[in-house]
């Protein structure tokens, strides 16, 4: 949940998608602006927090970085309860891990916080020539949508090779 203080706001920050979707290789960008081509399997998951300035409020992002696996499935619930926003990561270049994409938009909509916030990443976009996953984007949008009007949700197109490069 995003807590305010002073101009201080905390919010936590959830990723969620496949293993090997890139989320770990997003958080690392977004916290120390690298990319590791051999990036480890994150195992369970794991904790940044990165502080950014939006005009006057300062706000504390608390990321958890999922693991991916099947097998870790069951800790989920942990990391995304109580999280202001989700970020559910895929890789264009794989329709199994769109597959996964949209069962977390669906798990989401039955056992998340309401009023989280909700983007779906379509990464590796430098990958275009081995793309798997063109429109259907809308059909987990749909589910968004039905799911809470009101809530926000937001679309990307990323490529952690590339971001925030130049
Ligand atoms: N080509 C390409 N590879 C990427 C990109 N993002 C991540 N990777 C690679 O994909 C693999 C899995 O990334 P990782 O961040 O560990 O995925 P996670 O399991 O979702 O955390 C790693 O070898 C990364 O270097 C990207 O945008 N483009
Ligand atoms: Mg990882």
């Amino acid at each position: 949940m995003a807590t305010i203080g002073h101009n201080n706001l905390n919010a936590k920050l959830v990723l969620l998608g496949d293993m090997g979707a890139g989320k770990s290789s997003l958080v690392l960008r977004f916290v120390k602006g690298q990319f590791l081509e051999f990036q480890e399997s994150t195992i369970g998951a794991a904790f940044f927090s990165q502080t950014l300035a939006v005009n006057d409020v300062t706000v504390k992002f608390e990321i958890w970085d999922t693991a991916g696996q099947e097998r870790y499935h069951s800790l989920a619930p942990m990391y995304y309860r109580g999280a202001a926003a989700a970020i559910i990561v895929y890789d264009i270049s794989s329709t199994d891990s769109f597959a996964r994409a949209k069962k977390w938009v669906q798990e989401l909509q039955k056992q998340g916080n309401p009023n989280m916030v909700v983007a779906l990443a379509g990464n590796k976009a430098d990958l275009e020539d081995k793309r798997k996953v063109t429109a259907e984007v809308s059909t987990a949008f749909s589910v968004i949508f039905t799911w809470n009007p009101l809530a926000s949700y937001f679309f990307y197109k990323l490529s952690c090779l590339h971001l925030f490069d130049g």
